[in-house]
C-alpha cells in the first residue's frame, strides 16, 4: 500500500497550533453591527439563545465581484426584509477562488465569479454595513491564504469562520501544495481557538466529501471526524452545514434529526437545495417550498440552531441581484409562519428510523477510519496528519474502505448505503431525459472521449461519463478540478478522440483557449455555465461566452441531450 504522508519532515500540529496561537496577540475579534445589536457576544451565543426559543433563524448568501455593490446588498436586504418584518440573522459571504491566495499573490491568480476584497479594511467596511452577522465561509480554511483571510474576518467581527468542507474537495489552478494549505489552515485553527469568545468554526458538507459520497452515514461520519480533530484535538465548536445534495425531504429532515442526536449544534445553515433548482423560475419557486417548509419544520420541533437559506429561484442561471436575495428571504420567512401547521402532518416514524441508520452508520464509519488511519501510521491526535491524511484518502476510497453499509462490488461507492444519498439517482434520470428518442450510430462504439472538469462541480462530468458509457463509447478520465495543461498531457498520454469538459466557475472561454494553447487539438466538446466575468471588468455579473467558444472552434451543448448528435456526427466525419 502507498503511505498517505510519505514525506519525512512534515510540521508538527502543535506546533502549527501554538503558531497560530501566538498570533492572537495582535489579531482579536474586532468590533461587530451584529454582536451589538443583539447584545450578545458570539454568534454562538446567540444561535443557542434562539434554540431554547425554537426561533426560525435566516441565512442569505452574498458576494458580488464589486465590493461596493456588496456593501450595498449587505445594508439592502437587511433593511428591505426588517421593513416587512422578516429578519435576516446572517450572511454567508461568497469570496472568489482567487480570494484562497495571499494577497502577494492574487494579482496573478485564474478569478473566478466571486467578491474580492483587497485589504482587512474592506471586509471590516463589508461587515459594518448592517446589523446580519457575518461568515466568513469561502475560500478561508483549507487554502494557502486561510491565516490572511481569518485575520482579516475576525477584525470584521466574524465569530463563525469557514470552510472545512473547502479544504478537504478544492483546488486553486497551479497551486497543488496540500502540505502548505494544510498548515495554513492549522494555524488558522490556532488563532481561532485563543480568541477570547468561542468562534464557531464552519464546515459546509457539501462543498466536502457530501457531494461524493453515495450514503448520508458517511456525511455523518464527517461530522464525527471534524468534530473530533476541531473540537476535541484544538478546542473550538464546529457548526455544520448541509443541503445542496439533499433533494427528498425525508432524507433531509433524517439528517437534521441525526445530527440533533449527535450533539452537532448550534449548526450554521442548511443550505438550499440548489441541485433541485433546474428549470425557469417558476418550477423553481416549487423546489424553494419543498425545503424550506421541511427545514424550519425541523428547526422548531427539535433545534439545532441551523439558520434556513431560501436561494433565489434564478440562482441556476445567473448570480442572483440583490432584489432577487430579497424576495427569497421574505418567501421564506412566510414559509417559517405556515410550518407549525404542518408539524402535526409529520410523521416522525420514517424519520426517527432513517435517522437511526445515519447516526449508528455514521458513528461505525468515525471509529473505521481512526482506527484504519491509526493503523496505517497516522498520529490521529495531530490535527495536520488527520486533516492531510482524510484529504489525501478522498471521499470515494474513505467511504469504500470505512463505510457503514454491506461492501457490494456493484454499488457505486462499494457499498450498499444504509440511508441512500439521492445525487446518483437524480443523474440517472438526467441521463434518461437526455437520451430520449436518441438513437447511437453504431461508430460510436469504438470511439474514446477523455471527461474532465475545470473545477470542483463534478455532477456533469458524472452525468457525461454515464450517457457515453449507455452510448457505448470509452469513457476516459482527465480528472476534476484538472489544469488545462495537465489535461492536454493526458491528450498526449491516451490519445482520445475528443475531449468532453464540464466548466462551472466562470472561466469557459479561458480554459479553452488554454487547452489549445497547450497543444489538444482534437474536439473539445464543451458545457456546464459557459460564462465568464470579461477581462478587467470590475461589473459584478459574468456574460454568457457561448457564441465566442463557438467562434473559436469549441462544440458548445447548452444540455447534456447535445452530447449524442455531436459525436455521432464526429463519427461520421472521422468516416
Ligand atoms: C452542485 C453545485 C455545487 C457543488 C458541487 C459539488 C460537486 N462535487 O459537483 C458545490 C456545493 C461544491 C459547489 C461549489 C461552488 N459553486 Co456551485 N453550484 C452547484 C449547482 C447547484 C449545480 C451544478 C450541477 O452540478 N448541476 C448538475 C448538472 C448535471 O446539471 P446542469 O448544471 O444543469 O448541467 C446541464 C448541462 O449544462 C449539461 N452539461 C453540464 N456539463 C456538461 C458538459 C458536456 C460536455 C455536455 C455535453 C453537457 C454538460 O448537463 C446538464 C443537463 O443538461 C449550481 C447552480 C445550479 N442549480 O445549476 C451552482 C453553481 C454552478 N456554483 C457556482 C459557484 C459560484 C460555486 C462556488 C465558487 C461557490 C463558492 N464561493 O464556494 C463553488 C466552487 C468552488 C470551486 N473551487 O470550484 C455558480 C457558478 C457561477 C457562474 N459561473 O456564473 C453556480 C451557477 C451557482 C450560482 N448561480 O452562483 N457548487
Amino acid at each position: 500500500m502507498i503511505p498517505l504522508l510519505p514525506e519525512p519532515d512534515l510540521p508538527s500540529g502543535a506546533a502549527l497550533l501554538a503558531e497560530g496561537r501566538a498570533l492572537a496577540r495582535d489579531w482579536t475579534l474586532g468590533s461587530s453591527a451584529f454582536l451589538r445589536h443583539v447584545g450578545a457576544a458570539s454568534e454562538y451565543g446567540f444561535k443557542l439563545a434562539q434554540m431554547a426559543k425554537s426561533r426560525v433563524m435566516q441565512h442569505a448568501q452574498i458576494g458580488f465581484r464589486d465590493p461596493g455593490k456588496s456593501r450595498r446588498a449587505y445594508a439592502e436586504i437587511w433593511e428591505a426584509c426588517a421593513a416587512e418584518g422578516v429578519t435576516v440573522d446572517r450572511y454567508g459571504l461568497c469570496l472568489d477562488w482567487s480570494m484562497a491566495l495571499p494577497r502577494a499573490q492574487r494579482s496573478k491568480a485564474v478569478r473566478g465569479t466571486g467578491m474580492i476584497l483587497p485589504g482587512i479594511e474592506d471586509f471590516v467596511r463589508l461587515t459594518a454595513a448592517a446589523p446580519v452577522a457575518p461568515h466568513f465561509g469561502d475560500f478561508v480554511l483549507g487554502f494557502p491564504a486561510a491565516v490572511e483571510n481569518t485575520q482579516a474576518a475576525l477584525a470584521a467581527g466574524s465569530t463563525v469562520i469557514g470552510n472545512l468542507g473547502q479544504y478537504f474537495t478544492f483546488r486553486i489552478p497551479g497551486h497543488d501544495d496540500d502540505i502548505e494549505a494544510t498548515a495554513q489552515t492549522v494555524r488558522a485553527l490556532g488563532l481561532i481557538a485563543a480568541q477570547p469568545v468561542p468562534i464557531l468554526v464552519q464546515s459546509n458538507l457539501d462543498d466536502g466529501f457530501a457531494a461524493q459520497f453515495t450514503d448520508l452515514a458517511s456525511c455523518l461520519g464527517m461530522v464525527l471526524l471534524e468534530r473530533h480533530i476541531v473540537t476535541s484535538l484544538i478546542g473550538p465548536p464546529v457548526g455544520h452545514c448541509y443541503g445542496h445534495h439533499f433533494s427528498d425531504p425525508l432524507s433531509r429532515l433524517a439528517f437534521q434529526r441525526a445530527l440533533a442526536q449527535v450533539g452537532a449544534a448550534p449548526g450554521t445553515m442548511i443550505y438550499g437545495n440548489t441541485t433541485a433548482d433546474r428549470g425557469r423560475p417558476a418550477a423553481n419557486f416549487a423546489s424553494l417550498s419543498n425545503y424550506l417548509l421541511v427545514d424550519a419544520a425541523g428547526q422548531i420541533g427539535q433545534p439545532t440552531g441551523h439558520a434556513i437559506n431560501a436561494v433565489p429561484v434564478t440562482e441556476n442561471e445567473r448570480i442572483p441581484e440583490i432584489d432577487e436575495v430579497v424576495e427569497a428571504q421574505l418567501f421564506a420567512g412566510r414559509m417559517a409562519e405556515l410550518a407549525p401547521g404542518w408539524l402535526p402532518l409529520i410523521d416522525p416514524a420514517p424519520v426517527d428510523a432513517m435517522a437511526a441508520r445515519i447516526v449508528t452508520g455514521g458513528q461505525a464509519f468515525a471509529e473505521a477510519a481512526l482506527l484504519g488511519l491509526a493503523r496505517q501510521g497516522i498520529d490521529t491526535t495531530c490535527p495536520f496528519q488527520l486533516l492531510l491524511a482524510l484529504r489525501r484518502m478522498g471521499a470515494r476510497r474513505l467511504e469504500s474502505l470505512f463505510g457503514a453499509g454491506q461492501p457490494d462490488p456493484e454499488a457505486p461507492g462499494g457499498r450498499l448505503p444504509v440511508a441512500p444519498a439521492t445525487i446518483l439517482s437524480e443523474l440517472a434520470e438526467m441521463a434518461d431525459h437526455a437520451l430520449k428518442g436518441q438513437s447511437a450510430g453504431p461508430a460510436l462504439r469504438g470511439l474514446r472521449v477523455m471527461v474532465a472538469t475545470s473545477d470542483v462541480h463534478e455532477h456533469g462530468k458524472m452525468l457525461v461519463e454515464e450517457i457515453l458509457r449507455r452510448l457505448g463509447v470509452t469513457v476516459l478520465d482527465g480528472g476534476v478540478s484538472t489544469d488545462p495543461a495537465i489535461l492536454a498531457e493526458r491528450v498526449r498520454r491516451d490519445r482520445p478522440d475528443a475531449v468532453a469538459i464540464s466548466t462551472y466557475n466562470g472561466i469557459a472561454l479561458r480554459y479553452f483557449h488554454a487547452l489549445r494553447a497547450a497543444g489538444v487539438e482534437v474536439p473539445v466538446l464543451i458545457g456546464g455555465r459557459l460564462n465568464q466575468i470579461p477581462e478587467g471588468s470590475n461589473s459584478s455579473l459574468p456574460v454568457d461566452v457561448g457564441d465566442d467558444l463557438a467562434q473559436a472552434g469549441a462544440l458548445v451543448c447548452r444540455a447534456a441531450a447535445d452530447l449524442a448528435p455531436l459525436l455521432n456526427a464526429l463519427a461520421a466525419g472521422a468516416r
